[in-house]
């Protein structure tokens, strides 16, 4: 009798002991994410017992690593709130030849630029209205106007030179044009290589809707791709979307992402963010700002005042200007507008798939006598490819 109660004593202890492990287990998985204004470097992913023992932030949970976990299935998965979909980190793709994959979304540019431009060229009788025709084709893509006339008259030059034209003929002097035009020896490289102690710090700028959050994101990606370590500053805070945009952006490839309350000092944001770059030893800082243009005076004041508390740690590395090509002509009254405000060392145009403006690019580099770095050919985490002129006249022309 008293050997069954010490066995059933024995049994409830035993039951007692593992429900309670299980229950333990459950209430970690449920914590809810650390508050903070900063995300851990690296999202939450699927917990694995081993893994979650490096982090010291997990310090004060991790007692239960001790004893022996309980069978995985009595303790079911339970999905923090905010980390649905488990992220494990994205592994972008390599930059080199992006702008060859995504050629084909030139096709609008391609058709009207390149096919367009090659087909008029090929007439057999090249008189007075055609060479109008070539010349309306070019002010319809957008490559402005001294840039076109410039184009006309050497084309005229060369074709009558040429005498008899094969298409072949015609396609390498159109290649070699445009090419003078998009001009071979800027350095197109986005610099992020920063100080000895301090990390490289780009600030993308721009009016809202032109792709500055989508571009910062994107390019986050690229350095990933080729190994360094980035942080995000969110100084767009006019809208908490904005921030939150921008730190899905970084969650995905691992870059955390520094933010403030909606509505706060975007400078002090910026500042903050170089600081933690330089904590964490990260390699490079990227800075998304704000771009109300309406009142100009206010962006002035806000977009200078960013630059200048930034300085105070280093040097900037780039000023990225970010325009949308299918905006046209606005693009470059905006491009004018932010040139006047910091000094802006790059261009990246957006929207250059589906437009068949892409002789934007040509205008938009004599306009500001800076080269574009890079170019959104769509709406995908890596349809952001360096701007290579060979690369580009070679898509819209066909090789
Ligand atoms: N098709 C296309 N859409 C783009 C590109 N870059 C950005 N977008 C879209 O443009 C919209 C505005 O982008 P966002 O980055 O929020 O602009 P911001 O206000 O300047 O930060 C978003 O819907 C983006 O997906 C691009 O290269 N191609
Ligand atoms: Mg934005």
């Amino acid at each position: 009798m008293e050997f069954v109660i010490l066995a059933v004593v024995i049994a409830l202890v035993a039951v007692g002991v593992i429900s309670g492990l299980v229950v333990s287990s459950r209430k970690k998985k449920q914590l809810p994410p650390a508050p903070s204004s900063t995300p851990p470097l690296t999202p939450p992913a699927e917990p694995r017992v081993g893994e979650e023992a490096e982090e010291p932030r997990e310090e004060s949970r991790r007692t239960i690593e001790d004893v022996p976990a309980p069978p995985a299935e009595t303790a079911p998965e339970t999905v923090e709130p905010e980390a649905p979909a488990a992220p494990a980190l994205d592994v972008p793709e390599p930059t080199a030849g992006r702008l060859v994959r995504l050629r084909a979304r030139l096709a609008r540019s391609q058709n009207t630029l390149g096919k367009g431009l090659l087909a008029l060229l090929s007439r057999d009788n090249l008189d007075e209205d055609t060479w109008e025709e070539i010349e309306d084709t070019l002010l319809t893509a957008d490559v402005g106007v001294a840039p076109t006339q410039e184009l006309v008259e050497r084309l005229r030059e060369r074709v009558r030179v040429l005498g008899t034209r094969t298409p072949e003929e015609l396609r390498a002097l159109l290649r070699e044009e445009l090419l003078v035009l998009l001009g071979t020896d800027f350095d197109r490289a986005v610099k992020t290589e920063g100080g000895l102690e301090t990390p490289g710090v780009v600030m993308v700028v721009g009016v809202n809707g032109t792709g500055k959050t989508t571009t910062t994101g994107k390019l986050a990606r690229v350095l990933v791709a080729d190994g360094r370590s980035v942080v995000l500053g969110a100084a767009d805070t006019f809208r908490a979307a904005a921030a939150d945009q921008l730190q899905t952006w970084g969650e995905r490839v691992g870059a955390r992402t520094v933010r403030g309350p909606e509505g706060g000092d975007p400078a002090s944001i910026a500042y903050d963010a170089v600081k933690e770059g330089i904590a964490e030893g990260a390699d490079v800082v990227l800075i998304d700002t704000a771009g109300r243009l309406h009142t100009k005076t206010g962006l002035m004041d806000e977009l200078g005042k960013v630059k200048r508390v930034v300085e105070k740690h280093g040097p900037l590395d780039e000023v990225l200007l970010v325009l949308d090509a299918t905006t046209g002509q606005n693009g470059l009254v905006q491009a004018r507008v932010f040139a006047e405000v910091v000094d802006i060392t790059g261009i990246v145009l957006t929207k250059l798939d589906g437009t068949a403006k892409g002789g934007i690019v040509i205008a938009v580099q004599r306009e500001l006598g800076v080269p574009v770095k890079l170019v959104g050919l769509g709406e995908g985490p890596d349809d952001l490819a360096p701007f290579e002129p060979e690369a580009f006249v070679d898509a819209l022309i066909g090789d």
